[in-house]
């Protein structure tokens, strides 16, 4: 390695170990300007990180003993909207995953039907914005699986996953929803995930089917999925800013 690749290293590490320490409430409620601010800060360290890793690129993956015994559940963790609970009180028999928007042909699928298609497991660490980490196993479908079923029409730049939850506690307010682009949506590693650590992935955790895109923040993993809508700008969708908390003042490009 050349001296001037191993101080970009060297740099790369001590940045990162910066944006570690600042322990963030990002996902609680009442962001404060201060922590905006930080978190400001914080995006100026990724987007120096982000000119150095390709986007492409795998994020490292663990063994089964570095699983953590207690990963935490965090932000909604039992959504009270009554159509969820409908079909969390039927043992989600009844769920189906949405996937329209600039497709060719839009999907509906049932558990059933998306676990016959291929799946991928994978052991991956989840970094929270707060300043905690888990690591845990995923089983789900590849998102990439689905949209080539789907067909992109040639004007998709974006995938929206709509939620089941709007994080308060009586469900009042805008639900909860992110986006990601097609490099990240075409990425491996970015599952639409139904087990978690071997079994069925639990309510806290996002039951019936959450998302994994292992190379961002810990907001971007959105949970409780009902729709998956493939668009070309998100501008008309709440905020604008493509992610419940990048309404809030967070990055959309939340890379790790
Ligand atoms: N639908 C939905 N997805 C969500 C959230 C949420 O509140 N609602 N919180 C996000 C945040 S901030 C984190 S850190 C992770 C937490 O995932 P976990 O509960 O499996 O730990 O989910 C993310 N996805
Ligand atoms: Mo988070």
């Amino acid at each position: 390695m050349s001296a001037s690749a191993m101080n970009r290293r060297t740099w790369l590490g001590r940045a990162l170990a910066t944006a570690g320490v600042m322990a963030l409430a990002a996902c609680e409620r009442g962001v404060s300007f201060s922590e905006r601010l930080k978190v400001s800060a914080e995006a100026l360290t990724r987007r120096s990180q982000r000119l150095l890793i390709p986007r492409e690129a795998l994020a490292p993956e663990y063994d089964v003993a570095e699983i953590s015994p207690d990963f935490k559940p965090n932000g909604s963790i039992s959504p009270a909207a009554a159509d969820y609970v409908a079909l969390r009180d039927a043992g989600f028999a009844d769920y189906r995953l949405e996937i329209d928007g600039l497709v060719e042909r839009p999907l509906s699928l049932s558990l059933a039907e998306l676990r016959a298609r291929p799946a991928r497991t994978q052991i991956t660490k989840h970094d929270c914005v707060e300043g905690w980490t888990a690591i845990g196993q995923w089983t789900g479908v590849r998102l990439e699986t689905l949209l080539d079923e789907a067909g992109l029409k040639p004007e998709a730049k974006y995938v929206v996953f709509h939620c089941f939850d709007a994080l308060t506690q009586t469900e009042e307010g805008p639900r909860y929803y992110e986006s990601i682009d097609l490099v990240d949506a075409r990425h491996p590693q970015t599952l639409l995930a139904y087990d978690m650590n071997g079994e069925v992935l639990g309510v806290p955790h996002g039951a019936p089917l959450r998302l994994r895109v292992e190379r961002q923040l810990g907001y971007k993993q959105a949970k409780y999925i009902r729709r998956i809508e493939v668009v070309d700008s998100f501008a008309d969708i709440q905020g604008g800013n493509g992610g419940y908390w990048p309404d809030r003042g967070y990055e959309w490009y939340a890379g790790i």
